[in-house]
C-alpha cells in the first residue's frame, strides 16, 4: 500500500470517528469537514493554542445536548426541561471546582474572551484603568490591545518585558501600578514562554488596591498537573480556555475563590453578556475536567513541556534565535529580528510543507502585525498524537530546510511530514 493510500484509509476513518456517525446529507458541508480531517491527519500541528479532543469530548459536542436552551444557572433557569442538564451543568462546576481547587466556577464563557470580559463587567466600570501585558510582549488582544472593547472601552496601561531577557520586568509592572493605580491588573499571556510570578503580581496590586485576574488560558494544563505555579491563592480570579493545553473543548471558564466576586461573576456571563449557554460545549468541559485530573494527563503534560525544550534546543543548534533564549512551558517563539523573513512568510512557507504553525509578534518588533518578526510553535497537540523527544530534531531539521531555502521545491518536505504524522495517526 502506497503512501497515499494508506493516509487515505487513515483520514476516512477518521472522519468516521469524528464527524460521520450519520452520513451527512449535506455533502458538499460533509467534504470540507473531510478536508480538514486529512489536513489535521497530514500534517504537523505547532500551533500553541490547538489540540485534538478525546473521543468522549467529540460525542458530547457533537450530542442533542445542543438542542437545549438553559438560560440561567442549575436550578433556577428560565426555561423547563432543564433536570438534566442541570445536573450536567453542576457535574462539570463541581470537576472544575476540584480540578483547580477552588470554590466557586463559572463553566458557561463560550470563550476566552467572553471570560475575560465576564470579570470586567463584574468588577469595572467604563474607563477604569487596566494594566496588562502588551500585545508584543506575549499579552492577549483582551489585556488591552487597542482594537478590542477592552481597548476601547478602558483605560489601558500595559507593561512589557525585558529587552534582553525577555522576562516580565516586575519593576516596570510596580512603577506602572503606582503610577496609574488600575482596578485590575492582568497576568496571562499568550505566547510567553516562561513562568509567571503570580505572587510577585498579587503583592504589587494589594500595595495599589488593585484587583488581580490571571489569564491562565495557555497554560491551565500545566497548572493543574503542577508544571506551572497555581495562580491561586494569590489572584482574586482565574479565566482560562478549556481548549489549549486543558485538551477539551472550545470554551472559557471563570474561577475565584471569593463569594462577593462569585456572585458578580455569575450575573456578568449571564444574563450580564449571555443568554443560553451551550449545554452541549458544559458536558464537554465536564469530561475535559475529569480526564486532565488523572495521572495520564499528568505524564502528557510533562512530555509537552520536554517535546518543547527538546524542539527549542534543536532550533537553537540550527542557529536561531527564540524570545528569551528558549521556553520553560509549552510554547517558544522563533525571533527572526535582524534576518530577511517575517514571520507572515515563515508561516506560509511552512505551510505548504504541511507544518501548521502562526506568525506572532517579538518583544520591541519592528515589523506590523501583518507581517511580524516572530514564529510561535507549541508541541500540546503533536504531544497528544504520540510525538516524542526524538521527533523534535527531525521537526526542527524539517522547519530549518525550509526556511533556509523559501523558494526550494517542496516535494520531499512533504512527504517527510506525512510519513512522520503516518508514525503517530489521529485516533
Ligand atoms: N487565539 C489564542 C491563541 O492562539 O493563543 C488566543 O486567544
Amino acid at each position: 500500500m502506497g503512501i497515499h493510500s494508506m493516509i487515505q484509509v487513515k483520514s476516512t476513518s477518521q472522519e468516521h470517528n469524528a464527524a460521520m456517525h450519520h452520513a451527512m446529507i449535506d455533502t458538499e458541508m460533509a467534504g470540507f469537514i473531510a478536508a480538514e480531517s486529512k489536513r489535521q491527519q497530514d500534517h504537523i500541528e505547532l500551533i500553541a493554542s490547538e489540540n485534538f479532543v478525546s473521543r468522549d469530548i467529540l460525542t458530547a459536542c457533537g450530542s442533542i445536548l445542543t438542542n437545549k436552551y438553559a438560560e440561567g444557572y442549575p436550578g433556577k433557569r428560565y426555561y423547563g426541561g432543564c433536570q438534566y442538564v442541570d445536573q450536567i451543568e453542576q457535574m462539570a462546576i463541581d470537576r472544575a471546582k476540584s480540578l483547580f481547587g477552588c470554590a466557586f466556577a463559572n463553566v458557561q464563557p463560550h470563550s476566552g474572551s467572553q471570560a475575560n470580559q465576564a470579570v470586567f463587567l463584574a468588577l469595572l466600570e467604563p474607563r477604569d484603568t487596566i494594566l496588562g501585558m502588551s500585545m508584543d510582549s506575549g499579552g492577549h488582544l483582551t489585556h488591552g490591545a487597542k482594537v478590542s472593547l477592552t481597548g476601547k472601552w478602558f483605560n489601558i496601561v500595559s507593561y512589557g518585558v525585558n529587552p534582553v531577557t525577555h522576562r516580565v520586568d516586575m519593576d516596570q509592572v510596580r512603577d506602572l501600578a503606582k503610577k496609574h493605580r488600575p482596578k485590575l491588573m492582568i497576568v496571562g499571556a499568550s505566547s510567553y514562554p516562561r513562568i509567571l510570578n503570580f505572587k510577585e503580581f498579587r503583592d504589587i496590586a494589594d500595595e495599589v488596591g488593585a484587583f488581580l485576574l490571571a489569564d491562565v488560558a495557555h497554560i491551565s494544563g500545566l497548572i493543574v498537573t503542577g508544571h506551572h505555579p497555581h495562580p491561586f491563592p494569590h489572584a482574586h480570579v482565574l479565566t482560562s480556555t478549556t481548549h489549549k493545553t486543558l485538551r477539551g473543548p472550545r470554551g472559557g471558564i471563570v474561577l475565584t475563590n471569593e463569594e462577593e466576586l462569585a456572585k458578580k461573576i455569575n450575573g456578568a456571563v449571564f444574563p450580564g453578556l449571555q443568554g443560553g449557554p451551550l449545554m452541549h460545549v458544559i458536558a464537554a468541559k465536564g469530561i475535559c475536567f475529569q480526564e486532565a485530573s488523572t495521572p495520564a494527563f499528568s505524564q502528557y503534560i510533562g512530555s509537552v513541556c520536554d517535546n518543547a525544550a527538546a524542539l527549542a534546543q534543536a532550533l537553537t543548534q540550527h542557529g536561531y534565535n527564540l524570545v528569551s533564549g528558549g521556553t520553560d512551558n509549552h510554547l517558544l517563539v522563533m525571533d527572526f529580528s535582524g534576518l530577511d523573513l517575517s514571520g507572515h512568510a515563515a508561516q506560509h512557507a511552512l505551510e505548504a510543507v504541511g507544518i501548521t504553525t502562526n506568525k506572532n509578534g517579538v518583544p520591541n518588533d519592528r515589523c506590523s502585525y501583518v507581517q511580524t518578526s516572530g514564529l510561535r510553535l507549541g508541541t500540546p497537540a503533536i504531544t497528544t498524537r504520540g510525538f516524542m523527544v526524538p521527533d523534535m530534531a527531525i521537526i526542527a531539521q524539517c522547519i530549518h530546510q525550509r526556511l533556509s531555502n523559501l523558494d526550494g521545491p517542496v516535494d520531499v518536505l512533504v512527504n517527510q511530514v506525512e510519513q512522520l504524522c503516518q508514525k503517530y495517526p489521529l485516533n
